[in-house]
């Protein structure tokens, strides 16, 4: 056994004495290992949800929620929720786009660029998206956006020959081709080491949401903020299927309630973040910018190469997927 299994059995044991009984069932504590720190909303959610799931089932399913990848690295996450070291995780889905092009889908540059558009992508691509965790032994709880994604970076870009040579943070395979295309050098960091890599001047410009540039105080390292708005990526939570069908009935619907409810406050809160998080920025002194013509011109033609790709790599499934939202 492993450390971390070790000592999550213990846990796990430790709550089934402490925690109440739901239906007489024996209660049961679920460890959850997400990527994201507490001030995140995606975090927040979640906590909700495992508070929503404690209420609805008298104590009987007890998720406890360990952030900012600290009881399990974000690259490692889905893995551990397949292989049953973990009952539950959340992730990035692009994160795992090199594993099937179906997790890269929202993040293609410019294919859905606002919360209605993103939504539809996500009821087009549901029924292949549940059929690709299936196949990992997975369940898709819910699935929520992060906000638009814009350019930070230490000074106005006229245009995406200014970023070449910069150390570009990426956070998934579809930024590190942005940075590819664009003769920019990607660097992979996780969002819990954003701010030792911009202080270290190993990353000096990154494309990620307002709230991921608040949440790590980028006016600390940056000075302006592109708003492009090239993509909404999500976060997934699944569960291990075995571990779900092994819950009572009761308790199972109880999870998808507060699954469901989960992911209507998500898309909210996401939406509402945009502007918060926007504006903080401004009043921290980040430049909130609009892309000019070249930059925006340069940046889509980035995102059309990218986006051919995703649709060769894709095939039959990817087509029809893009069938289906281009009807809606
Ligand atoms: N924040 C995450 C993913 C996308 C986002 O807005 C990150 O920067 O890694």
């Amino acid at each position: 056994m492993t450390t971390v299994a070790r000592s999550l059995a213990g846990a796990t044991l430790a709550l089934a004495f402490a925690t109440g009984s739901f239906a007489a069932a024996a209660a049961q504590g679920w460890d959850m290992p997400t990527p994201y720190p507490d001030a995140t909303f995606h975090t927040q959610n979640i906590a909700e949800f495992a508070q929503d799931v404690r209420e609805a089932t008298g104590g009987a399913l007890d998720i406890t929620v360990h952030s900012a990848g600290s009881l399990i690295k974000h690259p490692e996450i889905k893995r551990s929720v397949r292989s049953g070291i973990v009952p539950i995780g959340e992730m990035l889905i692009s994160l795992h786009a090199n594993e099937n092009p179906i997790y890269g889908l929202d993040s293609v540059p410019f294919l859905a660029t606002s919360y209605a558009d993103a939504k539809a992508l996500y009821d087009a691509q549901r029924g292949a998206l549940d059929a690709a965790l299936a196949e990992e032994g997975l369940t898709l709880l819910f699935s929520v956006p992060w906000p638009p994604q814009g350019i930070y970076a230490s000074a106005e870009l006229d245009d995406v020959e200014d970023l070449r040579g910069l150390r570009f943070r990426t956070y998934n395979p579809g930024t590190a081709r942005i940075a590819e295309l664009s003769g920019a050098m990607p660097v992979q960091v996780e969002v819990a080491d954003l701010p030792t890599a911009f202080a270290t001047g190993r990353v000096e410009a990154t494309i990620t949401s307002p709230s991921t540039g608040v949440n790590s105080k980028f006016w600390d390292f940056v000075t302006h903020y592109h708003d492009t708005q090239a993509w909404l990526p999500r976060n997934m939570v699944v569960v291990n299927s075995r571990a779900f069908q092994g819950l009572d009935a009761e308790v199972r619907a109880a999870v998808l309630e507060a699954a469901a409810a989960a992911e209507a406050r998500g898309w909210e809160m996401s939406e509402a973040d945009t502007v918060a998080a926007t504006e903080t920025l401004a009043e921290n002194g980040v430049a909130v910018v609009t892309p000019s013509e070249a930059l925006a011109a340069g940046f889509q033609e980035i995102g059309a190469q990218i986006a051919d790709e995703w649709a060769e790599s894709a095939g039959e499934t990817g087509a029809a997927v893009l069938e289906a939202y281009r009807a809606n």
